[in-house]
């Protein structure tokens, strides 16, 4: 199964992998200015580790709707200690960013995996740096960066448009000498898809379909607007993002049961818990009827 493929570098426990958040900016939709500090997002990481997360995002430029870029010299400085400390920690860190030279920088500091969510699209250098470093890399599904994105999200049929840019994609990287297997693809919730068309849901129910592209899936769907659109009150306000956790772990449930290699959260704890159950469902116990002390890849507690 896809959730099984080995990837450079990073962690194989025979379940979905738990990607946790750390987001070095003063301005990302959930979590923004919560860890703009370099001190705080270290521990933030840290304590992510401890709730069960198997690698730590790192990032520093915010991608909400609408948000502008930052400069290439402010990406740097708000993530570089911080992805040298966790690296230093023993933490697989996973560096978010669209530019090459952010990529290059974490790389060389350790990072195990670039998570570049506009799929190589954004920055022409980033298919040579991917294929020089051979480490695994995130193709996300990206139309365009986020001050217009919204306005990109015009499908005649989502499912069948986004398979098709993803595999375009990949094959692009393919292309310019990225090896297949360091390829991991996410089909991109959230960005150029509406809360309020079903563009997210629709990807959701067909991941079978992504699956047949032949690489590991990254699920990354924690806190975003059509959870809280979901589940608006009874007058259409959304519910807020910070009350969207459970609706997180239903979510990391249902991509782990449907084979996703990992799931990107926030809230790291009860997803670490939803992927074991996953796990264990979809084996029927396996693991724990041979006794393993540690059925489902245990918890990566340092
Ligand atoms: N979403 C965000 C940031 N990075 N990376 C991948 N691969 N996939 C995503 O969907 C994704 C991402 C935006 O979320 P945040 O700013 O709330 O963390």
């Amino acid at each position: 199964m896809a959730s099984m493929m080995k990837l450079p570098g990073l962690p194989d426990l025979g379940r979905c992998l738990v990607m946790g958040v750390v987001n070095v900016t003063p301005d990302s939709f959930s979590d923004g200015g919560d860890w703009f500090d370099h001190g705080r997002a270290i521990e933030h990481g840290l304590r992510l580790v401890d709730e069960g997360a198997d690698i730590i995002d790192v990032g520093g430029e915010s991608t909400r709707p609408g948000a502008q870029r930052v400069s290439r010299d402010e990406e740097l400085r708000r993530i570089g200690p911080v992805v040298r400390e966790l690296v230093r920690q023993g933490v697989p860190v996973s560096i978010d960013t669209m530019r090459a030279e952010v990529a290059e920088h974490a790389v060389e500091a350790g990072a195990a995996l670039v998570n570049d969510v506009s799929g190589g699209l954004a920055d022409p250098a980033m298919a040579r740096l991917v294929a020089k470093s051979g480490v695994a890399y995130v193709v996300m599904h990206w139309r365009g960066h986020s001050h217009d994105m919204q306005n990109r999200a015009v499908y005649t049929d989502v499912v069948h448009e986004v398979h098709e840019e993803l595999r375009q994609r990949m094959e692009a990287m393919i292309a310019e000498g990225v090896d297949p297997g360091q390829i991991v693809l996410d089909p991109g919730l959230g960005f150029s898809k509406r809360p309020d068309r079903g563009h997210n849901w629709a990807l959701l129910a067909e991941m079978d379909r992504f699956h047949e592209l032949g690489r590991p899936l990254l699920i990354a769907g924690s806190r975003k607007r059509f959870l809280g659109r979901l589940l608006a009150d009874a007058d259409g306000r959304d519910r807020p993002f910070t009350e969207c956790d459970a609706a997180t772990a239903a979510l990391s449930t249902l991509a782990a049961a449907n084979g996703a290699w990992c799931v990107r959260v926030h809230d790291v704890a009860p997803t670490a818990d939803a992927v074991r159950v996953a796990a264990a469902w979809s084996s029927g116990g396996a693991a724990l009827d041979e006794g393993r002390a540690d059925p489902v890849g245990g918890r990566s507690r340092r």
